[in-house]
């Protein structure tokens, strides 16, 4: 059974300090601080993003005996058949922005969507997943210095035109898949 409760901090399971700062930024309006919690997380091989995350924080909350929140996100190309998805991280550490341009190069289709998956896990085994959604386009050329990631070959339709790499964190954070999540995430939270 949900339990709603009216909490002001989360613990953020992450090794990815820019995913932190942009929790951190989208959480402050709500009032919730975020502490960050580094520990070797357990993680299933699926092609389901909720399935991940949500094996992840029920491990990690159950080890520490503390309520803990783990995200995994992920950018999927049409048509690429959703690759990278559930690879993103290995794919961009190995070919990077480079490699998918490359293996975009020609191709009409540029749909892409960025999924981010959050999961809020209590040590009782409760877990819950708030999922966050942002579609857009892979550019031909990567633009921008702003964020991490794949967010220079990213151009979300509910922009402007520019990539996320253009965009500052709060421009980024308002229409994110990761700004979605994690805003559903703080509204139940805080018991919206
Ligand atoms: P965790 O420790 O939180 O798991 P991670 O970097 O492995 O950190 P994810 O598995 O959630 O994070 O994300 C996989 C990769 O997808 C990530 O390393 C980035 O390369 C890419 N990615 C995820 N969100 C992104 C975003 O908002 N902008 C650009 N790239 C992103």
């Amino acid at each position: 059974m949900s339990r709603r409760n009216y909490v002001n901090e989360i613990n953020f399971v992450t090794g990815n300090k820019h995913k932190l700062e942009e929790v951190k930024h989208i959480l402050e309006p709500y009032g919730i601080s975020v502490k960050r919690v580094t520990v070797d997380k357990l993680e299933i091989q699926s092609n389901d993003l909720c399935e991940i995350a949500e094996y992840s924080a029920k491990i990690v909350a159950e080890r520490l005996r503390i309520p803990v929140v783990v995200e995994d996100a992920g950018l999927f190309i049409e048509a690429l058949n959703g690759f990278p998805g559930p690879y993103s991280s290995y794919v961009f550490k190995t070919i990077g922005n480079e490699g998918i341009l490359k293996l975009m190069r020609g191709v009409k289709n540029r749909r892409a969507r960025f999924v981010s998956a959050v999961a809020y896990a209590r040590p009782n085994g409760f877990v819950k997943v708030f999922i966050g959604v942002t579609e857009g386009l892979i550019s031909i050329e990567p633009r921008g210095e702003y964020g991490f990631g794949f967010d220079p070959i990213f151009i979300p339709y509910e922009g402007d035109g520019r990539t996320f790499g253009e965009m500052t964190l709060d421009e980024k954070s308002r229409i994110s898949h990761r700004g979605k999540a994690f805003r559903s995430l703080a509204k139940w939270l805080t018991g919206h």
